[in-house]
C-alpha cells in the first residue's frame, strides 16, 4: 500500500472525527431546542442571545396598548385599540372609524387588560398581539409589523370579558369567558332569580393563518364569575383552564357573599373534544349578535361584518368536555408551567398557591374520583388532582409566571411582593418587595413553553412616594427586576400609562425583522387615493365635496380651494406620497369637529369637515416633516349657501 493511500485514509478518519465532534457540539448547543419544531426554532431566540425586548403593556381604562423598550423602561408608542385616539385620528377617520363598531353602535372606549402575543409551537412569534376589552366584550388583534390594530371581534352572550384573550400554543384559538353571568339569551328577569336564570359562557375564537378571527363555539357554563385563563401546552395541549369565583352565585355584596365557599374552581376544558363535537354537528345554533371589524389590507379601510348566531355546546350533552378542579379561596390567575404539567391557581384570599397536576387530573378522570357535579360538570376530588401547595407565598397571590429554569414567580398584592418558588418541591426560595401592591407580573415568554427569563416586570397599582406627585391621580408603576441570578434584584422603576394590568415582552429582534417602513403607493387601493399631484381633484356631488389631496414635502395639492358653501360636507382624502421611512404628514382643519389626520407614507386618510359659516379657513400639516414644515399649509374659501362662486382649486396656479 502506498503511503499516499494511507495518508488519504488518515485524512478521512480525521475529517470524519472532526465532523462527528462538530455534530456533537451542534447537538449540545441545540439541546434546549430539540423538543421544538422547525417553525418554532425559527422564531425562538435562545436566552443569552438577546439584550433588548419590546414590552407591550395594556392601557387598562385607557383602552390602548403602550409599547416600552426593556431594559430601559422608555415609552416608545401608544397603539390605539379600543379607544378613539385623536393623536392620529384612529376611530375618527372614515378609514378607521368602523374599527369601533359593535352590535350596539360605535363605542369610543373600553377597558383592556391582557395583551397576549401570538405563538407558534408554544413560543411567542411576534406576528400579532391580542388584547381583550372587558366592558363591551371584544378581542383585538394588533399587527406587529405596523403596530396597528387590524381587527376587533365582538363576543356575544358575554359580559366583562376578563378571562381573555389567552392563546393556544399555535394561536389556533384565543379564548374568552364571561366574568359577569347573565340571562342567556338576555331577558327581563328579577336579579334575585340569579341562580335559576343566569349563566356563563366560555368562548373559543378561531384565528386563521392570516390572523382573521371568528367565533368557533361557545360553551354554556354555570352562572359563576369566570376570571382568568391559560391554555394547556405539551401534554396538556388541547385543554384550556379557567378560574372562577362566586361559585356561591351571589348577586349582591359579592365581597361577602362570594367569599363563603372554601373552594371555587378551575374549569378544565377539553377544546379538542369541543372541536370534534362541532365537526360532528352536535351543537345548537343560538342567537348572539356580534360584529367583526377588519382592516382591508389593500384599501387600508376597516369594514364591518355583522353576525347573528353562534354555535353553542352544553356540557350536559358532552361528557368529558369540562371538569371542575376545586381551588381554594376565590382564585384569580391560573398559570400553566412551561412543561404543561402544572397548573398554578392563585387564590386571592388564600395564603398559599395550590398547584394542580395535569397527569393526576387525567388519572382522576379515568378513576372517576369525583366529588359530585354542577350542572352536569363533574367536580374532581381536590386530593386527587393536587400536586402541591406553595406555602408562605405571600398574602393575596394573584398571578404566576415562569423563568424556564424551573422556577415560578408569584405576585402577592396584599403583602406587596414577588415570591420565587421552585417547581416540584414547592419551596419558596426568594422574595422581593414591590412598590406597591403588585397585580400582574411579566417575564419575557413567561406564560409560554420557552420563557426567555432574564427580567421580570412587576406591574404595581400604587405609586405613592415613588414619583413626583401629579394631583389626585398618580401614575401606575412598573418595576424591572433582574431574575438572572439566585437573588432577585430591583433595577428600575418606570411609570406606565392608564392601568396596565398585564404586559408581555418579546426579544426585539423577533418583531424588528418584520417592520413595515411605509406603504407602497402603487398598492394603495383606497378609492379616494390621489397617487400623484397630477391625480388630485375636487368633485362636488350635491352638497358633498370630495377633495382628492396629495401631501409631499412640503406642500399640499391643492392648497387653495374655493367654491365650498355653508351646508357642504367636505371630505378631505389626503394621500401621503412619501416613500420613505418616518415621514408621516399631518392634516388639521380649522373648526373641524374631529381629530387630525396622521397619514403614513403611501397611505390615504379622510377627514370630514362641515363648515358652519362663510369665510376663509386654513389647514396645515401637524407633523414636523422638514425644515419647511411650517410652510405646509393652505386655505379653503367658504361662501354662503346658494352662492355662485365656482369650484376651483390648485397649488401655485
Ligand atoms: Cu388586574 Cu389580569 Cu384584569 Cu389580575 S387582572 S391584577
Ligand atoms: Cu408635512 Cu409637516
Amino acid at each position: 500500500m502506498s503511503t499516499l493511500f494511507k495518508s488519504k485514509r488518515m485524512n478521512w478518519i480525521v475529517l470524519f472525527a472532526a465532523l462527528a465532534l462538530f455534530v456533537l457540539f451542534q447537538c449540545q448547543g441545540q439541546q434546549q431546542l430539540s423538543d421544538m419544531s422547525e417553525a418554532a426554532q425559527k422564531v425562538y431566540v435562545a436566552p443569552g442571545e438577546y439584550d433588548e425586548f419590546y414590552f407591550f403593556a395594556s392601557g387598562g381604562f385607557s383602552g390602548n396598548v403602550t409599547v416600552y423598550g426593556l431594559p430601559s423602561g422608555r415609552l416608545l408608542k401608544t397603539i390605539p385599540v379600543f379607544s378613539q385616539f385623536p393623536e392620529n385620528g384612529y376611530g375618527y377617520t372614515e378609514e378607521t372609524k368602523n374599527m369601533l363598531n359593535t352590535s350596539y353602535g360605535s363605542i369610543p372606549w373600553d377597558d383592556a387588560h391582557h395583551p397576549e402575543l401570538s405563538q407558534t409551537n408554544g413560543v411567542p412569534d411576534g406576528r400579532w398581539l391580542f388584547i381583550n376589552a372587558n366592558n363591551t366584550p371584544r378581542i383585538a388583534r394588533i399587527n406587529l409589523s405596523t403596530f396597528e390594530t387590524d381587527e376587533i371581534i365582538q363576543i356575544p352572550n358575554s359580559a366583562g370579558n376578563h378571562a381573555s384573550p389567552f392563546t393556544t400554543t399555535n394561536s389556533e384559538y384565543v379564548v374568552a369567558s364571561t366574568r359577569f353571568s347573565l340571562p342567556i339569551p338576555q331577558k327581563d328577569v328579577s336579579i334575585k332569580s340569579y341562580k335559576e336564570n343566569f349563566k356563563g359562557t366560555i368562548t373559543f375564537i378561531k384565528v386563521a393563518d392570516n390572523g382573521e378571527m371568528d367565533i368557533a363555539f361557545q360553551i354554556l357554563v354555570p352562572g359563576f364569575d369566570y376570571d382568568l385563563a391559560h391554555a394547556g401546552k405539551g401534554p396538556s395541549q388541547g385543554w384550556a383552564f379557567f378560574t372562577c369565583y362566586n361559585s356561591e352565585q351571589a348577586n349582591t355584596l359579592l365581597e361577602v357573599n362570594a367569599s363563603q365557599n372554601d373552594k371555587d374552581f378551575v374549569a378544565a376544558v377539553n377544546w379538542k373534544l369541543a372541536e370534534q363535537t362541532i365537526a360532528d354537528g352536535k351543537f345548537k345554533e343560538v342567537a348572539g349578535k356580534y360584529v367583526i371589524n377588519r382592516l382591508d389590507e389593500k384599501t387600508r379601510i376597516v369594514n364591518t361584518i355583522a353576525k347573528k348566531t353562534v354555535k353553542v355546546l352544553s356540557p350536559k350533552d358532552i361528557p368529558g368536555l369540562i371538569y371542575y378542579l376545586p381551588t381554594p379561596k376565590s382564585p384569580h390567575g391560573v398559570d400553566v408551567d412551561p412543561s404543561g404539567e402544572y397548573i398554578a391557581a392563585n387564590g386571592k384570599l388564600a395564603a398559599e398557591v395550590p398547584v394542580h397536576s395535569f397527569s393526576k387530573m387525567l388519572k382522576a378522570i379515568d378513576a372517576k374520583e369525583f366529588d359530585g357535579e354542577v350542572d352536569g360538570i363533574p367536580v374532581l376530588k381536590y386530593e386527587s388532582v393536587i400536586a402541591g401547595e406553595v406555602k408562605n407565598v405571600g398574602l393575596g397571590p394573584l398571578h404566576t409566571e415562569f423563568d424556564g429554569n424551573g422556577y415560578a414567580y408569584t405576585s402577592a398584592f396584599i403583602s406587596s411582593e414577588v415570591v420565587k418558588w421552585k417547581i416540584g418541591t414547592w419551596e419558596v426560595v426568594d422574595r422581593i418587595p414591590a412598590y406597591y401592591s403588585i397585580g400582574h407580573l411579566s417575564i419575557p415568554g413567561g406564560d409560554s413553553q420557552k420563557p426567555w427569563g432574564k427580567y421580570l416586570v412587576a406591574l404595581n397599582k400604587i405609586t405613592k412616594d415613588r414619583y413626583l406627585p401629579t394631583g389626585p391621580e398618580l401614575a401606575q408603576s412598573a418595576q424591572l427586576i433582574d431574575i438572572s441570578g439566585d437573588k432577585m434584584k430591583l433595577l428600575l422603576d418606570f411609570p406606565t400609562m392608564g392601568e396596565p394590568h398585564y404586559a408581555q415582552a418579546i426579544p426585539a429582534e423577533i418583531v424588528m425583522k418584520n417592520q413595515k417602513k411605509y406603504f407602497s403607493i402603487e398598492e394603495n387601493m383606497n378609492p379616494y387615493a390621489a397617487k400623484g399631484p397630477d391625480k388630485t381633484k375636487v368633485e362636488r356631488k350635491g352638497n358633498e365635496v370630495h377633495v382628492y389631496m396629495a401631501a409631499i414635502r412640503t406642500h399640499f395639492t391643492p392648497d387653495n380651494i374655493e367654491g365650498i358653501k355653508v351646508g357642504d360636507k367636505v371630505f378631505f382624502h389626503v394621500t401621503n406620497l412619501e416613500q420613505d421611512w418616518d415621514v408621516p404628514h399631518g392634516f388639521a382643519m380649522h373648526g373641524a369637529l374631529t381629530a387630525e389626520l396622521l397619514i403614513m407614507p403611501g397611505e390615504t386618510r379622510t377627514l370630514v369637515w362641515q363648515p358652519q359659516g362663510e369665510g376663509v379657513y386654513p389647514f396645515y400639516c401637524t407633523d414636523f416633516c422638514s425644515a419647511l414644515h411650517q410652510e405646509m399649509q393652505g386655505y379653503v374659501r367658504v361662501s354662503p349657501k346658494g352662492s355662485n362662486v365656482p369650484l376651483s382649486y390648485g397649488t401655485n396656479d
